[in-house]
């Protein structure tokens, strides 16, 4: 049984399973390795300065000749710069987060880039299709980093029978069934953020990945809601002094104590005082290996549940 839909003929991969872009997180190793076994790799560039970003996207030609993307975070204050690598590079594709990706569809889209937006929403999926986005990402509410508010259960299936262009669906996906339930929903894809930070290639510090091995079902909070940005993190000292500022409702002082947390955490280790963006079901992360061993557990445990519930039908 083969797991081929539209979503790998678009991103020229062998499963539809794409790796989350994750700022400071997902960067050359852990894309190409991803999209060396089958699936889609993402470099993140949230955050990160442009000459970063070029060095990660040279990196990872090095290390395949696979096809993989560059995750835009539109509310990075140097989005341009950003973007400009990104049109210089000719990136086969583009994923956008965190607001509108409108205004750069057409300029990308000129240079052959496809540009799959992720939508908290029915009304924004219908938007970005209207301007003509190849494909869409719907990111449900257990997703880590910066989220939207409705599920990935309910909105993947109103999404799905709002628009023509494939949906893949992001947001509390870490195992087989799940991919199947992502499908059965409506969705053509999946992506896959939380569960490749334990992938061996993931080069984030060894104490994040240690610290989601240890998450369990409730570790995970919702900080910055009274600033309009909210990110799903693990809970540590930063969340817990995080809530007392909002608690306070000082917005502002909010924002300026997160700034920088995240490379803290990803790259520097301090799983205490960094932000450590996780999504829900870092519970189900049970052991670091390579991104080829968890694709290919994830593709097994798929048809193992279709198997299963091939006994129900009547
Ligand atoms: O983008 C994400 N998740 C991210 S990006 C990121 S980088 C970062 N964040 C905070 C501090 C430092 C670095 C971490 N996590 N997910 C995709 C996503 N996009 N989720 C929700 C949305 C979204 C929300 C509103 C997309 C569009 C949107 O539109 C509002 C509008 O303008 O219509």
């Amino acid at each position: 049984m083969a797991f081929k839909t539209e979503i790998c003929n678009l991103l020229e991969s062998e499963y539809p399973i794409i790796q989350g872009g994750m700022a400071w997180t997902s960067t050359a190793e852990l894309a190409a390795a991803v999209s060396e076994a089958g699936g889609v790799g993402i470099i993140g560039s949230g955050s990160m300065p442009a000459d970063i970003l070029q060095t990660e996207i040279d990196k990872a030609k090095k290390l395949t000749n696979k096809n993989f993307g560059v995750n835009l975070m539109l509310m990075h204050p140097n989005i341009d710069d950003i973007v400009e690598v990104v049109k210089a590079e000719k990136i086969s594709f583009v994923t956008t987060g965190a607001g509108n990706p409108g205004k750069y569809i057409e300029e990308l889209q000129e240079l052959g880039i496809k540009v799959i937006p992720v939508v908290p929403s029915v009304a924004l999926a219908q938007r970005v299709e209207r301007q003509g986005a190849e494909a869409l990402i719907v990111e449900g509410n257990e997703a880590g980093g910066h989220i939207g508010e409705l599920t990935t259960m309910v909105l993947v299936p109103q999404v799905s029978q709002a628009v023509k262009i494939p949906v893949i669906a992001a947001g509390g996906i870490a195992s087989g069934s799940a991919v199947i339930a992502a499908l059965a929903l409506g969705a053509k894809g999946v992506q896959i953020g939380t569960r490749f930070i334990c992938a061996s290639e993931c080069t984030v510090h060894e104490n994040v990945k240690q610290r989601l091995i240890k998450a369990r079902d409730r570790d995970t909070v919702v900080t910055g809601r009274s600033t309009g940005h909210p990110v799903r993190v693990i809970r540590n000292k930063l969340t817990n002094e995080l809530d007392k500022i909002e608690k306070d409702s000082v917005p502002e002082e909010l924002e300026e104590r997160a700034a920088g947390t995240l490379k803290m955490a990803m790259q520097g280790g301090d799983v205490e005082w960094g932000s450590l963006m996780s999504g829900q079901v870092a519970g189900l992360v049970k052991e670091v290996k390579p991104a080829a061993d968890i694709i290919k557990e994830l593709i097994d445990e798929a048809k193992l549940t279709i198997k299963r519930l091939s006994k129900f039908d009547g």
